[in-house]
């Protein structure tokens, strides 16, 4: 009887960990959503707070560009997902050769403390 009952409790504190494990691993992501034309980002700013989840989603209106952050180690053509865990001002570009003025097509990410 005490074996069956001591089983017991220990196999609930283990799916009691595990459920917590899962809930640790999917913290709430922060997503936003860009759109990027020949040669722009609309917004071309955007703020996050450092620590969090982030997911930028890049809405391209004529043909694919896509995102690029040097400074995360991310690039996409439709999101990029990263942890904001520095703060600072971060440059992010096009990925994808769009035309004439590719090279200038930019924006600005900025993690706030
Ligand atoms: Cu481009």
């Amino acid at each position: 009887m005490f074996l069956v009952s001591f089983f017991c409790l220990a196999k609930s504190k283990i799916m009691g960990t595990a459920i917590k494990d899962i809930d640790s691993e999917s913290p709430k992501i922060n997503t936003i959503t860009i759109q990027a034309e020949r040669f722009e980002y609309t917004p071309n700013v955007v703020r996050v707070k450092k620590g969090e989840k982030v997911k930028i989603i890049v809405d391209s209106k004529d043909t694919a560009h896509g995102i690029v952050i040097p400074d995360f180690g991310v690039s996409g053509i439709y999101s990029v997902e990263f942890t904001a865990d520095k703060a600072g001002t971060f440059t992010f570009k096009c990925p994808t050769y769009c035309g004439e003025g590719h090279n200038e097509m930019t924006g600005t990410l900025i993690v706030e403390e």
